[in-house]
């Protein structure tokens, strides 16, 4: 049975649990706030957030008013006596059904305005800027169509960019399973279903890095899932994508070249893929491509952080996460698909030895 006493004696821990997460939930200077609406598409959404908050606002001032009344009004005021017993009341039912009903069709407007709004591109976004989001466990790949070559894309993981102030129009998809893409600060969540084609469109309205999340549960991994959209003016976006496009760096360095033996000797080189330019419609290795891996200020889909604040790549964080991550990648993510599957993992034969993994790192760092 519920010992009471103790339930009374916990509530103040209770309390302050609760309200301890309202307030993180929904402070919005953070990284994942939806309370800070940095594009159209989330400040719309937002706006109906609060619609609908205002509506039960007054459904809830309104009905705590009538039950304290009742409560106290018709109360029993003596032992011996009965209350007054009351069965139905057209007129008060009449009312407590077509005033939910009209509140609902009121709060019907903005959902559905914002419903077609967010899920239909603007026409120039189809024209201009088509993003494509593959979700794998436990990671995001990103194709934009090639600006040289019409039956071209040009691949990259987990960080894109977007140029500010133009709308995005993008298509999503998966290769397993039910993914979600989500940017909390620049659009509500799409499910990104194999072979649906779902699509979305943002707009970030100023320069930032915003982080995004995979917001349905697709396995071990599914909270380390994340990935970064970074919004700059038009001209760096211009920029990086046609340095994104450019093969990877060949460097001459002797710790280099070894470590680009090593990659393909160890297995890397069958999961990895080191072409930036694909053809449209191309299937995607298994692994991130890991061209220009050295560039990204993120490790293992956001997980671990290259940069300082936010900012560009520090060589030595990135040479100290490349490490971690190669020499054992499930201790950092549970359950992934280059522990589970890489040769060098599964087979104790085939362990990489402390040369092999410097000389990866060596080389995986001069892949700007
Ligand atoms: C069986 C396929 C497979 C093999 C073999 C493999 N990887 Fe991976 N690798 C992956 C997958 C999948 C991920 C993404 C993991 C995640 O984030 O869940 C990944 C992630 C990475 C990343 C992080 C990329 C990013 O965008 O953050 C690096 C670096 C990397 N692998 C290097 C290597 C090296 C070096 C080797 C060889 C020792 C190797 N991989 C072998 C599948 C593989
Ligand atoms: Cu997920």
């Amino acid at each position: 049975m519920l010992n009471f006493n103790k339930f009374k004696q916990a509530t103040p821990l209770l309390l302050t649990l609760i309200i301890s997460m309202v307030f993180v939930a929904c402070y919005p200077e953070h990284n994942q706030s939806t309370f800070d609406a940095r594009g159209p598409v989330a400040a719309k959404q937002l706006n109906v957030f609060w619609w609908i908050l205002a509506g039960a606002a007054i459904v809830f001032v309104l009905v705590e008013a009538v039950l304290a009344y009742s409560i106290i009004k018709y109360r029993r005021k003596d032992e011996s006596e009965t209350p007054k017993q009351t069965h139905g009341n057209a007129k008060l039912e009449f009312v407590w059904t077509s005033l939910p009903a009209l509140m609902l069709i009121i709060i019907a407007i903005p959902t559905i305005n914002t419903l077609f709004y967010a899920a239909e591109p603007p026409k120039h976004a189809l024209e201009q800027h088509t993003l494509q989001a593959i979700g794998h466990q436990w990671w995001f790949e990103f194709r934009y169509p090639s600006p040289n070559e019409s039956d071209k894309e040009i691949v990259t993981a987990n960080e894109v960019y977007i140029p500010v102030g133009y709308p995005i129009s993008i298509q999503l998809d998966s290769v397993d399973v039910i993914h979600s893409f989500w940017v909390p600060k620049l659009a509500g969540k799409v499910d990104m279903v194999p072979s649906e084609g779902n699509t979305m469109w943002f707009e970030a309205d100023k320069p930032g890095v915003y982080y995004g999340q995979c917001a349905e549960y697709c396995g071990d991994s599914h909270a380390n899932m994340r990935f970064r959209v970074v919004a700059v003016p038009e001209n760096e976006f211009n920029d990086w994508l046609t340095y994104q496009s450019t093969p990877a760096n060949e460097s001459s360095d002797p710790l280099a070249l070894s470590g680009k033996d090593v990659f393909k000797t160890a297995g890397c080189s069958g999961c990895h893929a080191l072409k930036t330019v694909v053809n449209k419609g191309s299937k995607g290795r298994i692994g991130p491509n890991l061209a220009h891996v050295a560039s990204r200020r993120h490790l293992a889909a956001g997980v671990l952080t290259n940069s300082e604040d936010g900012g560009l790549v520090n060589d030595s964080y990135l040479q100290e996460n490349l490490r971690n991550w190669i020499k054992d990648p499930n201790s950092i993510k549970p359950g992934n698909i280059m522990a589970a599957q890489g040769v060098v993992y599964t087979n104790p034969d085939r362990k990489l030895t402390e040369g092999e993994i410097s000389a990866l790192v060596g080389y995986l760092t001069t892949l700007k």
